[in-house]
C-alpha cells in the first residue's frame, strides 16, 4: 500500500514536471513571435477618417499582427534600407519589417464596379511589398462605396482602410467653363475617335486627379502616397520601403513608365504652361527637368510626360503653393473640357518644372504593368535577384515611344547594360 502511494506521487511528480515544461516552452516560443510591441504603426492609431466618407478601420487584424519595432522614434540608421543584394536584411522577406513608417498611404479612384480589378491590383501590392509594411489605404469615389467594395477591399489590405466620398465642386463643371463649348469639343473628339474623347467623367478624373486627390479630407492625414490603379501588375520583390526611400532623399515625384502624350488631347496645354511660369516666375526651379519636357528650351512641348497611374508623391509638394497655383491658372483656361488634358502631363510638367530635377526619381525596381505597357528592369541579375516575373522584351524603358532614355540623358545617369537589345 505505502510502495503504492510512492508511485502515485511520483507519477504526480512526473504529471507536474511534464506539465511545468510543456508550459514554459510554449510560453517562450510565444515571446518569440510576439516581438517588441508596436508603437502607433505609421501613426495609424492616431488617425481617423475625417469626415469625406466613412471609414473601416482593420483594428482586430492588426491587433493579432506582430509588429516589431516600426514607431516613428526609431532610429532610422539602426534599419538601412535594403536597396541591393549586399546590403543587409535584403533577403529576410518574412514578417513584418522593423524599421521606423513614414506618414503615407495608398490611393485610389475608383468605382464599385472596379471592385475585382482593384482587388487584383492590391493582392499585388500586398504580395510584392504592403504585407511587410501595413500601410493605409484610402480609397476615393465620386459616389458612395457599395459594401462590397468595402468588404473585399478591406479584407485584401494589410493596413487601415478609409473610403472617401469625393464633394461635388472636385467633380463637376467649374462655373466658367462654357457648357456648349465643352459640348462641342466632345463631339469633335468622338467624331475624330480620340480616346475618351466623348467622355465627360474621364475630364472629371483627370481634374480631379490633377487639383484635388491630394486635398481629400482623408488624405490631409499624409505626407506621401503611392497611387494604384485598377488591373496593375507588380513584377519583382520590394526590399525596402519605397515611402522611406522618397523622404530619405528627399525626392517629391517618381515615376516607372514615360511616354509621349497624344497631342490631339492637349494642343494648348504648353501655352497655358508658360503663361503660368511667365506670371510666377517665383514657382520655376533652377535646375529643374525642362530638357525631359523640351527640346528646344522650353518653346515647344515635346509630349514627353510621367504615366501617372503609378506614382509615389509628396503630398505636402502638392498642397504647396506652388502647385496649387499652377493648378488653379491650369483650370481657368478650361483644358480640362475644352480639350482633354490629363493629369499625367499636368503632374509632370509640375514636376519637370517646378522641382530640381534630384528630386524625381525613377524606380527602377518596382516592376509594373498597366495596360498596354510594361516596366520590366533590364538585366538578368537584377531580375533574378529580386525574384522578377516579367519578360524580358515586354521591357518599355528603351523603346522610341519611351522617354525614358530622356530621363538618363538630362540625369547623367548610364543605362543598364543590355538596353540596346530591348530598345525594338
Ligand atoms: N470613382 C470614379 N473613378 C473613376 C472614374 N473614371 C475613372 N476612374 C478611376 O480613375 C483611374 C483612371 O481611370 P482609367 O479608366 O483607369 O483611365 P486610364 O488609365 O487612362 O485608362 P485605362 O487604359 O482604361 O486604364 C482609375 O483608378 C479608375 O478606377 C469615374 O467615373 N468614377
Ligand atoms: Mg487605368
Amino acid at each position: 500500500m505505502a510502495a503504492g502511494s510512492a508511485r502515485y506521487v511520483r507519477y504526480i511528480l512526473i504529471a507536474f514536471f511534464v506539465l511545468a515544461v510543456f508550459y514554459f516552452v510554449s510560453d517562450s516560443s510565444d515571446a518569440v513571435t510576439r516581438l517588441t510591441p508596436a508603437t502607433g504603426n505609421n501613426g495609424a492609431d492616431s488617425k481617423s477618417a475625417t469626415g469625406a466618407g466613412d471609414h473601416k478601420g482593420h483594428e482586430a487584424a492588426q491587433a493579432k499582427t506582430s509588429k516589431p519595432k516600426t514607431s516613428d522614434n526609431v532610429d532610422p540608421k539602426q534599419f538601412p534600407l535594403a536597396m541591393s543584394p549586399n546590403d543587409p536584411g535584403f533577403n529576410d522577406l518574412a514578417g513584418i519589417a522593423e524599421g521606423p513608417r513614414m506618414n503615407a498611404t495608398f490611393v485610389t479612384l475608383a468605382r464599385n464596379g472596379d471592385v475585382w480589378e482593384i482587388a487584383k491590383s492590391i493582392r499585388q501590392v500586398e504580395d510584392r511589398f504592403n504585407r511587410r509594411y501595413n500601410y493605409d489605404w484610402v480609397f476615393l469615389n465620386d459616389k458612395p462605396f457599395d459594401e462590397t467594395f468595402k468588404k473585399v477591399t478591406t479584407s485584401l489590405v494589410s493596413g487601415k482602410t478609409h473610403y472617401g466620398l469625393i464633394p461635388e465642386e472636385h467633380w463637376s463643371f467649374p462655373p466658367h467653363i462654357d457648357q456648349e463649348k465643352a459640348k462641342k469639343v466632345r463631339e469633335d473628339m468622338a467624331a475624330k475617335k480620340i480616346i475618351y474623347g466623348d467622355s465627360i467623367s474621364y475630364r472629371h478624373m483627370c481634374r480631379f486627379e490633377s487639383g484635388f486627390f491630394f486635398r481629400q479630407k482623408l488624405m490631409l492625414n499624409y505626407d506621401y502616397y503611392w497611387r494604384v490603379e485598377p488591373s496593375i501588375k507588380l513584377f519583382c520583390d520590394i526590399h525596402y520601403d519605397p515611402f522611406r526611400f522618397m523622404h530619405e532623399n528627399n525626392k517629391k515625384y517618381s515615376f516607372v513608365l514615360s511616354l509621349y502624350e497624344y497631342i490631339e488631347t492637349i494642343p494648348t496645354l504648353w501655352d497655358s504652361v508658360k503663361k503660368f511660369a511667365k506670371n510666377h516666375p517665383e514657382h520655376i526651379a533652377d535646375g529643374n527637368s525642362m530638357g525631359f519636357l523640351s527640346d528646344d528650351g522650353g518653346d515647344t512641348y515635346n509630349k514627353c510626360h510621367f504615366w501617372s497611374n503609378f506614382e509615389i508623391g509628396s503630398l505636402r509638394w502638392l498642397r504647396s503653393k506652388a502647385y496649387l497655383d499652377y493648378f488653379e491658372s491650369l483650370d481657368q483656361d478650361g483644358g480640362f473640357f475644352y480639350e482633354r488634358w490629363g493629369d499625367a502631363p499636368v503632374h509632370s510638367i509640375a514636376a519637370g518644372l517646378m522641382l530640381p530635377k534630384e528630386q524625381i526619381h525613377f524606380f527602377n525596381d518596382i516592376a509594373y504593368f498597366h495596360v498596354p505597357f510594361t516596366h520590366c528592369p533590364t538585366g538578368e541579375k537584377y531580375k533574378l535577384d529580386r525574384k522578377c516575373h516579367c519578360e524580358p522584351k515586354e521591357n518599355f524603358d528603351w523603346k522610341s515611344y519611351s522617354c525614358t532614355s530622356r530621363y538618363y540623358e538630362i540625369n547623367n545617369l548610364e543605362k543598364p547594360e543590355g538596353w540596346e537589345a530591348e530598345s525594338h
